[in-house]
């Protein structure tokens, strides 16, 4: 499988409760490379404007004012089939659903307040690595 980067969020809930290390040792452990990396507060509109695909679900109100509340941790994965390994750490979106040992299973407070974001496929990867990192932050 091919050498892949993923964007990873490590979001308000789990910053708060200073979980930041404890998530990132389970994606080392499942030999994920942290290769960028930088704590922000996100504003309304930037969270909007990452979250925009959700912009018609019941809930992007919620999850914008959710991920503008507190600093994340914005951060680029990198390994064999990245996208997909860094989902199935992360677990199912409700914690309730998550398989045991998964990021969300251990951690997640709620559906929304679920500890973690990461890239769906390829094209919205490239996108959100792009949305938070310039080349210059990108070692090759
Ligand atoms: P993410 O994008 O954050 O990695 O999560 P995901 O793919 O597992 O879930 P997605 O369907 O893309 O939803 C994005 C985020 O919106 C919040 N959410 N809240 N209240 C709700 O029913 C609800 N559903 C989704 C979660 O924070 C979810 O991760
Ligand atoms: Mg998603």
């Amino acid at each position: 499988m091919a050498i892949e980067r993923t964007l990873s969020i490590i979001k308000p809930d789990a910053t708060r409760r200073n979980l930041t290390g404890k998530i990132n040792a389970k994606f080392e452990e499942a030999g994920l490379r942290i290769v960028a990396q930088k704590r922000i507060k996100l504003s309304m509109g930037q969270a909007g404007k990452f979250y925009e695909v959700h912009k018609e679900r019941p809930f992007y109100g919620e999850l914008c004012e959710f991920m503008a509340s507190e600093p994340v941790v914005v951060q680029v994965l990198e390994g064999e089939g990245a996208i997909l390994k860094n989902r199935e750490v992360m677990g199912a979106t409700n914690p309730a659903d998550a398989a045991e040992g998964t990021i969300r299973k251990e951690y997640a407070l709620s559906v929304g307040e679920n500890s973690v974001h990461g890239s769906d496929a390829p094209e919205t990867a490239a996108q959100e690595i792009s949305f938070f990192f310039s080349g210059l932050e990108l070692v090759g």
